[in-house]
């Protein structure tokens, strides 16, 4: 149980929540996870629970076996009765995105091997992205005669710059953890046998700070680049307006005078 609610369970995505953190892991390790259209309905479910649940503050995203993902299974792509590309993109890929950029709770990426096509867009919709130093990025899309989808060209330019998202989208090449970083598409390269527990040690610091307040970050961050430095003001303004009238900022305040840490509630 998880805020009194039973922790829902999925056909191909595991779903477990421990001390405040939901762990979502895309659990097709034979196919490097690749996104079948059950993969896409377990992840936007899994995604669903975490929002109806409050007593979840932070998400870890990750892969089982090798690989983050290889996007799209290009398999059941060839099957007779596959939905047309821009369907599938606006019935099942593009409501995932969203929903994992709606969510108030923060989601830190384990990128733990290769992230491929919109396994790299699911990536780069995380909030904090560590990567394995086995990982790599590969759009992957350029090779299959297809354009990146899932938000990757959208994410791409405001994570790395328009330089690099244009020589990683259009020459398609790949791009290994250490590059990553150099580039500032990851927060930071973890040896892979100590990824899964910093990540965990991240979530666990996010599910421990004030909920509202990183919600309110969150979406400020996704709002300011889409506005100038003026309404990115009033945008702070408004929201600090409502972060400070928190029972938790009064918290902070207090633990920080009492020299204690503060017990946030999300109140
Ligand atoms: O609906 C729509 O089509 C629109 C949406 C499109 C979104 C997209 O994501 S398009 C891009 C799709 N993804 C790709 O094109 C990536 C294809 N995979 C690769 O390029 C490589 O597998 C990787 C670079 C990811 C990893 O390479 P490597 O050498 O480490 O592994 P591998 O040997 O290629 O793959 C291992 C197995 O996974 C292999 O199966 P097998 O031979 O052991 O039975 C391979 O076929 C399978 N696999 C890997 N990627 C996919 C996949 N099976 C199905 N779909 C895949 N995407």
């Amino acid at each position: 149980m998880a805020g009194g609610r039973p922790i829902p369970s999925f056909e191909t995505v595991r779903y477990e929540v421990a001390d405040a953190v939901a762990t979502i892991t895309l659990d097709r390790p034979d196919a490097l996870n690749a996104l079948t259209i059950a993969v896409k309905r377990d992840l936007l479910a899994a995604l669903r629970a975490v929002e109806r649940d409050r007593a979840v503050r932070a998400v870890v995203l990750t892969g089982a076996g090798r690989a983050f993902c290889a996007g799209q299974d290009l398999r059941e792509r060839l099957e007779s009765d596959a939905a047309p590309l821009a369907v599938e993109l606006r019935e099942r890929y593009n409501p995932i995105i969203r929903a994992m950029r709606a969510l108030d709770q923060p989601i830190v990426g384990a990128i733990n091997g290769v992230a491929a096509g919109a396994g790299a867009s699911l990536a780069f919709a995380c909030d904090v992205r560590l990567v394995s130093d086995q990982a790599s990025f590969r759009l992957a899309f350029g090779r299959i005669g297809l354009v990146p989808d899932s938000g990757a060209t959208w994410f791409l330019p405001r994570l790395v710059g328009a330089a690099k998202a244009s020589e990683l989208a259009l020459l398609d090449e790949p791009l290994s953890a250490a590059d990553a970083e150099r580039i500032g598409l990851v927060a930071r390269v973890v040896p892979a046998d100590e990824l899964a527990a910093e990540a965990r040690s991240v979530a666990t610091r996010l599910a421990a700070m004030a909920p509202r307040a990183l919600a309110l970050t969150k979406h400020a961050l996704e709002r300011s680049w889409s506005v100038g430095l003026d309404a990115a003001l009033d945008d702070e303004a408004y929201r600090q307006g409502i972060a400070g009238a928190t029972a938790d900022h009064r918290e902070g305040i207090a633990a920080f005078l009492e020299k204690r840490q503060p017990r946030f509630r999300g109140e």
